[in-house]
């Protein structure tokens, strides 16, 4: 057995974490008190070891370790009907946040916390046969998600080098948060999230925002992350189920990151729905939405760019007939945003359990270049603030060297031009290009 652990850093890292939980205890059908229902005998059990370590008394509980350095979010969830369920080794809260100053989360605060997140790692990992790694979930916003996690990347990667490292990460939105300071705690982290971590599932406030106003009248967290917490379920539906394609993170990266540095992927979901819907969508249906770009849940539209590979993951009560056909004629309209240059760069998968909310849906991982749409506003906002060295003090007070932030600018502007390089490659391009 192959078990990932989860940890969840800060406020959204462990406010997704919450929903995604409940989502796939409800998938696993194990209640908040990690007692498997009774009419789940027909259910698929073969992999419920990966993100649950089963108990001699029958009892299932999460691989996961909940960090923050303030205790509200982590209290509540404790407080809540699946506070229970939850290792009480499991957390490392401290008593005051980072104060959305990555500087504290990886240079002045956060040393004193990494041992704690360490033992509490270590004793998940007690429990596991054969780990295969660990899933970031965090905001690169803050400064205890983007600082604390930045650190907790490094250490992983230093400690546990033979394992995966996947992240959730969340992209600010001045739309959604109003500290200023977000784009140098975004893009410090950045230059640690290109170097540490083997994948990036990108979410980002900007589109999540959108989605809810429209599909709703406000757009609170709560939405969002409900959203969110969706896409984490049916992405991860292939490690936790039964099926040949991604059936572990290495495969999911191995399909999907084409280039080392090239690892953020975005998303895009079918249905997008905050209540469960009245008709269930078939797979034409499905795919069309996929490829829609308001359906994207990172703000970078598909088609300013071109996809260097694709996995698209249907769901449920979906006829298999027509997720072959749709496999075999995806060579059709929307064939020109692929290079042609990686033959078969979009992998289909079917998993037959259903999500929480809908009988049938699917959800796109795409590497595409368009990405740098994100990065190339985020460096826009970053070179305006860092101009004229505003509110740098905040930061050398706790730690940071200007330095770090000159070379995470310039490690945001390689990965630009990288995806701009790889975007206008074509299949007769001199090799020596490469
Ligand atoms: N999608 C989503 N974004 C969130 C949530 N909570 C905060 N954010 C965003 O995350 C960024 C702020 O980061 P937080 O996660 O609150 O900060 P933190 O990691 O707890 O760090 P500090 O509080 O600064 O110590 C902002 O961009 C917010 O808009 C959430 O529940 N969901
Ligand atoms: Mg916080």
């Amino acid at each position: 057995m192959s078990e990932i652990i989860n940890l969840q850093v800060g406020r959204c890292g462990n406010n997704v974490g919450n929903s995604f939980w409940e989502n796939i205890l409800n998938e696993h059908q194990i209640d908040n008190c990690g007692t498997q229902l009774e009419n789940s005998s027909n259910h698929p059990k073969e992999r419920q070891n990966v993100f649950f370590q089963e108990h001699a008394n029958q009892k299932f509980m999460p691989r996961a370790v909940l960090i923050d350095f303030e205790p509200g979010i982590i209290d509540s969830i404790k407080g809540s009907l699946l506070g229970r369920i939850f290792d009480q080794n499991c957390f490392v809260i401290g008593q005051t946040s980072a104060g959305d100053n990555w500087a504290k989360g990886y240079h002045s605060e956060g040393p004193q916390w990494i041992e704690y997140a360490l033992d509490a790692i270590r004793k998940q990992i007690e429990a596991c046969d054969c780990l295969q790694g660990f899933q970031i979930m965090n905001s690169l916003g803050g400064g205890t998600g983007s600082g604390f996690g930045s650190l907790l990347m490094s250490r992983i990667r230093e400690e546990f080098s033979d394992c995966m490292l996947h992240t959730y990460s969340v992209f600010p939105s001045s739309q959604v948060s109003d500290v200023v300071v977000e784009p140098y705690n975004a893009t410090l982290s950045l230059r640690h999230l290109i170097e540490n971590v083997h994948q990036v599932l990108t979410f980002d406030n900007e589109a999540l925002y959108r989605i809810c106003t429209k599909t709703s009248s406000d757009s609170t967290y709560q939405k969002i992350n409900h959203i969110v917490a969706n896409a984490i379920a049916n992405i991860t539906c292939t490690l936790r189920f039964p099926g040949a394609l991604n059936s572990s993170m290495r495969k999911m990266s191995l399909n999907l990151v084409s280039f080392p540095r090239l690892h953020f992927t975005m998303s895009s979901l079918s249905p997008i729905s905050l209540r469960p819907t009245t008709r269930d969508l078939r797979v034409p249906e499905l795919y069309q939405q996929l490829f829609d770009a308001k359906n994207f849940l990172t703000d970078a539209d598909p088609r300013h760019g071109r996809v260097l590979s694709a996995v698209t993951i249907y769901r449920g009560k979906v006829s298999e007939k027509e997720v072959l056909e749709q496999s075999l004629n995806v060579g059709n309209k929307n064939s020109s945003y692929f290079v042609e240059w990686i033959p078969n760069n979009l992998k289909t998968s079917l998993c037959q359990v259903p999500s929480k909310d809908f009988n049938t849906s699917a959800v796109s991982i795409f590497n595409s270049t368009a990405i740098q749409e994100m990065f190339r506003r985020l460096g826009e906002k970053f070179g305006c603030l860092f101009k004229r060295r505003a509110f740098l003090h905040w930061y050398t007070e706790n730690g940071l060297d200007e330095q770090e932030l000159i070379e995470a600018e310039a490690s945001l502007k390689d990965l630009i031009s990288e995806y701009q390089f790889y975007q206008d490659a074509t299949a007769e391009d001199d090799e020596q290009n490469f």
